[in-house]
């Protein structure tokens, strides 16, 4: 991707005075950087799949998939390719572009990635773009993962620096920071974000903004979640975050990283029509689509389509090259 014209050098002191600014000015420079880089009236919509549930070695206080927490999740075997390739014939069949497939791995093993390599083929195959997550990597695994002709890796921040350890004590931001840097050098498209409410600061939801703008190249997708809450979890009963905080970070995001795709991620059952707007006002133009997240529930298609067609929003249809996705000027 043409990073031209972007920076990579902010200050957090200056990210702060963006979250600070009257909410009707950061919509409108948010909005206004938005339609330099994007059509303001489409959105990408992936669809998620776990290919591999529960009985996850990490700690991560938010997930219903962790060994520690009890959840109360059934565990599952790594799905056969025959079931991977029908979710995605379902999800296409609805108007998905991506299709992204999660595994609850510390990382993958080399033999786990034969089989995930077979999923990204046959999903190609169908004429799909490709993600997968799969925890930390190697560059040797990114290499293999390139070649078989994967598009996206996903591998969030999740938090500030500072806010990580309260999260998760099994792996170091400086890991996540790693393996993200195996996937870029690999020539795989960069999919990093984070989580909101999870008792973190404002200063927070600066600090992992300022790690992933002032990356040497910003992510091409950045998901931004809003926790679930799921019982058992550490951080199950953890203070929500006010809806329209949740929309000033959307669009700071925006301003810092303008020609990414902003993802409005995890949470949206939890949201109104009306704070979703907000989002697609302050700059989100992704989201997941589907009834399905990964263990929890996303909201049914046809809610989404009455609420692109109340918003006048059309689904992005066509996969667009990662470098030439430009677009409007206007
Ligand atoms: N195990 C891999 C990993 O952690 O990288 C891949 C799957 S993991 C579930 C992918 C991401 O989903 C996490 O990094 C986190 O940002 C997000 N996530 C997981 N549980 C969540 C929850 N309850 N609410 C919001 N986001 C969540
Ligand atoms: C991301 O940032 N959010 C998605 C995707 N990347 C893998 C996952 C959200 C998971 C929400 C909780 C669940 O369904 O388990
Ligand atoms: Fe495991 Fe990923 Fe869940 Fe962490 S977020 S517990 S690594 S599945």
């Amino acid at each position: 991707m043409s990073d031209a014209g972007t920076r990579h050098d902010w200050a957090i002191e200056e990210i702060e005075a963006l979250f600070a600014l009257p909410f009707n000015d950061l919509l409108f420079r948010a909005q206004t950087v938005h339609r330099e880089h994007f059509d303001p009236n489409q959105v990408q919509v992936s669809t998620l799949l776990s290919i591999k549930t529960g009985a996850c070695p990490e700690d991560c206080g938010y997930c219903s998939q962790s060994a520690r927490h009890d959840t109360g999740l059934e565990r599952e075997r790594l799905l056969p390719l025959d079931e991977v390739v029908a979710a995605a014939e379902a999800a296409r069949a609805k108007g998905s572009t991506r299709f992204c497939m999660g595994a609850a791995w510390r990382n993958p093993t080399d033999r786990n990635l034969d089989r995930v390599v077979e999923m990204i083929e046959a999903v190609r195959g169908l004429g799909m773009e490709t993600c997968v997550t799969l925890g930390m990597l190697s560059g040797a695994q990114a290499a293999r993962l390139k070649s078989a002709g994967l598009d996206y890796y996903n591998h969030n921040l999740d938090t500030s620096p500072e806010f990580y350890g309260n999260v998760i004590t099994t792996r170091t931001f400086q890991d996540r920071l790693d393996t993200l840097a195996h996937v870029r050098d690999a020539g795989i498209n960069v999919c990093s974000g984070g989580i909101l409410g999870m008792g973190e600061s404002r200063r927070d939801r600066a600090s992992m903004l300022q790690s992933l703008a002032n990356m040497p190249q910003h992510p091409e997708s950045v998901p931004i979640n809003m926790l679930v809450q799921v019982e058992g979890t550490p951080l199950h009963g953890a203070e929500e975050i006010d809806g329209l905080d949740f929309v000033r970070t959307i669009a700071v995001a925006r301003i810092l990283m303008p020609a990414s795709y902003v993802r409005l991620s995890a949470g949206r059952s939890e949201m109104s029509d009306e704070l979703q707007a907000l989002c697609f006002l302050a700059g989100a133009n992704s989201m997941f689509y589907g009834e399905r997240l990964l263990t929890t529930d996303n909201p049914a298609a046809d809610h989404d389509q009455a609420l692109f067609t109340r918003l006048g929003l059309t689904m992005e249809s066509r996969p667009l090259e990662a470098d030439s996705k430009a677009c409007c000027g206007s």
